[in-house]
């Protein structure tokens, strides 16, 4: 089976945008591909978070993650920081990369011109590091937005200059693109992406929502004046938006719902993907407390940190070797 690997960083709370846009392909990847899922919490510190703050989000996310569907039999789910090597592998990549090619690198460029200050080095560095955190386990596919799709191709150059400068050590990795469809836009500003850093809360609905909160939002959501249910995400944006929201929590197509709204209004719409938002959250914030009150989380962060070990300390061991850190045989 073909390894896939992605990390979520700790840093915000989870959307209904990362819901359908990752989380609910990973539950269907699981069946299909071995899968390694952690949370980056070495990433989360290249800007200053509160300890409280970052350890909550922490648990929110494995519990979360949980509740969506994630089997911790088929899927390895960990923390960064439970395995040693991701540091080591890190700062070889450090110093397997060019100044210039991190300089290239969007994210750090765009806070650079935005004229942002307290830019840390680690933010400059850290896409060498998530360049380790692919490597260590040979992963063959990383599910990426558009935004992360640069940091994949630098993995690829850093692996394959290691590669040649000591020998076939790692797995160029591929970026897997989510398909079309699955961007959830801001409720409030749909040509937005819905995001866990946006201003207005009204426009963001948390998986930690109250679900009466939630439909509320979903009530109030910016539409248009054209008066026709249709699917036109070019003129239509917020309409659309609502529409895949509805579709993807339930299956239904978009033409079906479409269809079954012909000559009904915008409210009636809202009422019915208000209703599915609310039970789905209903639902999964259920699963969501019972995680939390087992236990279990320790339990499945202990397997998958011991899971997560043996492959990336056999792969540790071996760039040591090459790199003449190791002395004995
Ligand atoms: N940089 C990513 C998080 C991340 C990641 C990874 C994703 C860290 N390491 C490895 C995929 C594979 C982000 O900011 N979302």
């Amino acid at each position: 089976m073909d390894r896939v690997l992605s990390a979520v960083k700790p840093t915000g709370r989870l959307t209904l945008g990362n819901y359908i846009g990752a989380i609910r392909q990973f539950v269907q990847y699981q069946d299909q591909y071995e899968m390694f899922i952690f949370i980056a919490n070495e990433h989360a510190i290249t800007i200053p978070i509160d300890p409280k703050e970052l350890r909550q989000n922490t648990k929110d996310l494995i519990a979360l993650y949980l509740a969506a569907g994630l089997d911790p039999e088929k899927c390895t789910l960990f923390l960064q920081t439970d395995v040693d090597a991701h540091a080591k592998l890190g700062w070889v990549m450090t110093c397997m990369s060019y100044m210039g090619e991190l300089q290239r690198m969007t994210q750090y460029k765009s806070k650079t011109i935005n004229g942002e200050t307290g830019i840390t080095a680690g933010l400059f560095t850290y896409p060498c590091l998530m360049a380790a955190d692919i490597l260590l386990y040979d992963a063959k596919y990383v599910p990426v937005g558009i935004d992360q799709k640069q940091h994949v191709e630098l993995t690829r150059n850093l692996a394959e200059r290691f590669n040649h400068r000591y020998s076939d050590t790692f797995v160029l990795p591929e970026p897997l693109m989510a398909s079309t469809g699955q961007k959830i836009y801001s409720l409030q500003d749909p040509t937005k992406k819905m995001s866990k850093s946006e201003e207005n809360p009204k426009g963001t609905i948390d998986l930690l929502d109250p679900p009466a909160a939630a439909r509320k939002k979903i009530m109030s959501a910016v539409t248009d004046s054209v008066g026709i249910i249709q699917y036109d995400p070019e003129n239509q944006p917020g309409l659309a938006n609502l529409l895949t929201i509805e579709s993807c929590l339930t299956n239904e197509s978009i033409d079906s719902i479409v269809e079954r709204f012909q000559g009904k209004g915008y409210g009636e719409l809202k009422k019915e993907v208000g209703q599915v938002v609310f039970d789905f959250l209903t639902n999964l914030q259920a699963k969501y407390k019972e995680i939390i009150q087992s236990g279990k989380i320790d339990e499945v962060l202990a397997q998958g940190a011991e899971k997560a070990n043996y492959i990336a300390n056999k792969k540790i061991r071996k760039v040591y070797k090459k790199i003449g850190f190791t002395i004995t045989k």
